[in-house]
């Protein structure tokens, strides 16, 4: 395949950008603000959700990775590499977000409520080094005492208190990210407690979650340092009657306690869209963050497509004027392909959606509905959809040093061949 010269990526863009300004669009523009947008990439891509704690151990908790494609990361140093090719490999700046099992203990055994900042020191380090924010999540699964199901909702004080304990561990370790590099970092939490089959008593679990979120979120942290955020859930495998973390309760949790939501797009019924839920709850929060996610019949958590969905939901916050107010995470986790480029494929969609978004004729389409004028409104949406997105795509990657177009993968196979052909 033959890559575009660099004249013909700059005069397809100064067409695009003569069509785009003849609707009132400045592509410059769109640009300067797409290059402010900082998106986390979720660390648990590179190597199928496995963690450092104990990597052997499998994945529970109703999630699931399925495939085998060679290469995956099995150590914490490659983690970071592969991470740092698929970082070169996205345009712009942007965060990470990590998984309390993805701690380095030095071959100590450290359980999840004794985790502290310094098993993240590398992390930590790194993450400066590249200009990095860092995000966070505990990890309430993959654990003998998540094994029964329940985290936080327990029934059995002890081990609720346990995860109640790791949480806490969590924001502190949250927060000193986010003193450490001047960024506030998110801290989500996500449960996978719930009930294979119809329970007798739907409200104890959830008093008990509410209980646990309490005690969690007691003691204050600077918002310039730590976020929390709560992440509910429809259902998981082995929770398909009941989860007691659902999104009733976490809105209204996070209403009444000024949190933040975290919206994950396989999260819903399927013809349920986090797009229109976006401005709903931002009526009620400060922030929310989102997983972007693609459930493939199922919450499957394939990798994010270029979808009608994707694209919804970047206008929805373009739109909206919500970019300072969503916090944007990418949550997949496919192991059937080239894990690299499942993250860089990821996030360059999302990235490119958000583009599409920025160059919408904002302005207009509002007064057209201000105006009643449907038709136009619908026509001009419509017209909208074949204008030359790809030209300033194009050249936004070229100026950014990243690949353009399909030569990312030539970057991936000349990775897959140095890099991850030696992990055997
Ligand atoms: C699970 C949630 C959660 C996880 C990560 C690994 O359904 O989406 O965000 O994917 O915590
Ligand atoms: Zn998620």
């Amino acid at each position: 395949m033959q890559p575009p010269t660099e004249k013909q990526l700059q005069a397809a863009y100064v067409l695009a950008q003569e069509r785009y300004a003849g609707l009132g669009v400045s592509t410059e523009q769109a640009l300067v603000r797409l290059r402010q947008a900082s998106i986390s990439l979720h660390c648990w891509q590179g190597d199928d959700v496995g963690g450092f704690e104990e990597p052997d151990r499998g994945l529970s908790g109703g999630i699931l990775a399925t495939g085998n494609y060679p290469g995956k990361a099995r150590t914490a140093g490659e983690l970071r590499q592969d991470l740092d090719k698929a970082y070169s490999l996205t345009p712009g700046r942007h965060r990470l977000n990590l998984h309390a099992i993805y701690l380095e203990t030095n071959g100590q055994r450290v359980e999840r409520n004794d985790i502290r900042p310094e098993h993240f020191a590398r992390w930590l380090e790194w993450a400066r080094t590249n200009r990095h924010g860092l995000d966070f999540n505990p990890t309430c699964f993959s654990h003998p005492l998540a094994d029964s199901g329940f985290t936080l909702s327990h029934r059995d004080d002890q081990v609720r208190n346990f995860w109640i304990e790791h949480c806490i561990a969590c924001r502190e370790i949250g927060a000193h990210f986010g003193r450490e590099l001047g960024t506030p970092c998110v801290t989500n939490v996500w449960i996978p407690d719930g009930y294979k089959d119809t329970p007798a008593d739907r409200q104890s679990p959830r008093l008990r979650l509410k209980d646990s979120l309490d005690k969690i979120f007691a003691r204050a942290i600077d918002p310039d340092h730590n976020l929390d955020a709560l992440e509910s859930k429809l259902f998981g495998l082995g929770s398909e009657s009941y989860v007691v973390g659902s999104h009733e309760f976490y809105l209204g949790y996070a209403i009444a306690n000024r949190k933040l939501l975290c919206l994950d797009t396989g999260h819903f019924h399927p013809t349920e869209t986090v797009s229109d839920k976006i401005s709903a709850v931002l009526t009620f929060l400060d922030e929310i963050l989102l997983h972007i996610s693609r459930g493939v019949r199922w919450d499957s958590d394939h990798v994010v497509t270029f979808s009608d969905e994707l694209q919804a939901i970047m206008q929805e916050v373009v739109r909206g004027g919500f970019l300072d107010r969503v916090h944007i995470g990418l949550d997949f986790f496919d192991a059937s392909i080239n894990r690299v480029a499942a993250w860089a494929i990821g996030a360059r969609n999302v990235l490119r959606a958000l583009l599409l978004a920025l160059l919408e004729p904002a302005g207009r389409l509002r007064e057209l509905e201000e105006a009643a004028d449907y038709t136009t409104r619908l026509a001009l949406l419509e017209e909208l959809k074949g204008l030359p997105l790809a030209a300033v795509w194009d050249y936004y990657c070229w100026q950014q040093s990243v690949p353009v177009g399909i030569q990312l993968m030539d970057e991936i196979k000349a990775y897959e061949l140095r890099e991850l052909a030696k992990r055997v």
